[in-house]
């Protein structure tokens, strides 16, 4: 990258992590930055891909074990009214079977889903409105850390949820703080209940973020005509290509961008330009896969039990209930 200094228009979150990131080595962009409204339409045809097994799995297995995790987050006494925060809401689609158990049940209780997409806490209102007129719901639409310090602050039980292996996108380091940070504010009767995608055969896992539609490559490459939209950037998304790996040693599945020849890119609102070599890549996402062991660790980790632990019937996904 040329260094000028940043002139004031780059003072937003995305340009300077956009700034940062692009002098890194390897170049960095953070997946975070997928979920602009189109970015989430696309996460939405991911979902429902062929290829694209942890959400009907994690569908299965929460229709399958609907009444267990229910009761495992509900407070014991079942009039005591309670907070269902879900964090990274999305279409809500698999949180239904448990709202609609829940419901069923005669619980008392308020779901609060939290998304960073309007669109996304738009639509899902919509059709709650539509499908469980008789629900209680406030919706949010911002990141997770304000939605969890605005949670705190209010007296009750909570159940968070934080579904779709979306914790399998942080590094191990960030996954820590992270759920040191979900687990603190926590009482003795509030639960988690967390998606982890468990590793599994490698190909199946590689397949699932290379499709044969190209819908993810589609979803990756968005990022950069967001830069061209929102940074007045000028990448030309002719020469980029998206590339992925899974890694069985670490449990990453890595995703990156490919520049196809050497180029440069102007982004206008860092008044930047910035020189890519022939195949040199941005890393842009990392979506890590578990195993039981590393869960239990993670949760020891962050001060918390396992209290139970979900699965479907080929163990590629689990959904664990977790305790202070
Ligand atoms: C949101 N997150 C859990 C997805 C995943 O599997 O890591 C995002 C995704 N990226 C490519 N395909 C799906």
């Amino acid at each position: 990258m040329s260094g000028s200094p940043l002139p004031a228009v780059a003072s937003s979150d995305l340009a300077r992590h956009v700034a940062q990131g692009l002098r890194r080595t390897p170049k960095t962009l953070s997946s975070m930055y997928f979920y602009d409204d189109a970015g989430s339409q696309l996460f939405q045809q991911i979902m429902a891909l062929p290829e694209y097994y942890p959400t009907r799995t994690e569908f299965g297995l929460l229709t399958r074990h609907q009444a267990a995790i229910s009761q495992a987050l509900r407070p014991s006494n079942l009039a005591e009214p309670f907070f269902l925060l879900e964090l990274g809401a999305g279409d809500g689609l698999k949180t239904k079977i448990l709202l609609r158990h829940l419901l069923d049940t005669g619980a008392s209780f308020t779901y609060v889903p939290v998304d960073i997409s309007a669109a996304a806490i738009d639509g899902l209102v919509v059709s709650l409105h539509q499908e469980l007129p008789e629900l209680r719901v406030e919706p949010q639409v911002s990141d997770y850390a304000t939605a969890l310090t605005r949670m705190a602050a209010r007296p009750g039980r909570k159940a968070v949820l934080f579904l779709g292996s979306n914790i399998g996108n942080f590094l191990p380091a960030d996954r820590r703080e992270f759920l040191r940070k979900l687990a603190q504010p926590l009482t003795p009767d509030d639960r988690l209940l967390i998606g982890f995608d468990l590793q599994k055969d490698p190909r199946q896992i590689r397949a699932a973020y290379d499709d044969a539609q190209g819908v993810t490559a589609a979803f990756n490459l968005n990022l950069l005509t967001r830069l061209n939209r929102e940074l007045g950037a000028d990448f030309d998304l002719t020469s980029w290509q998206h590339y992925t790996d899974y890694d069985p040693l670490s449990g990453a599945v890595r995703s990156y961008l490919v520049s196809t020849r050497e180029q440069r890119v102007r982004i206008d609102a860092l008044d930047e330009t910035v020189a890519f070599d022939a195949w040199e890549v941005i890393h842009t996402e990392n979506s890590y896969k578990f195993t039981r062991h590393i869960i239990q660790q993670a949760a020891t980790e962050a001060g918390l039990e396992v209290a139970h632990f979900f699965t479907d019937e080929h163990d590629y996904f689990a959904d664990v209930v977790l305790a202070p």
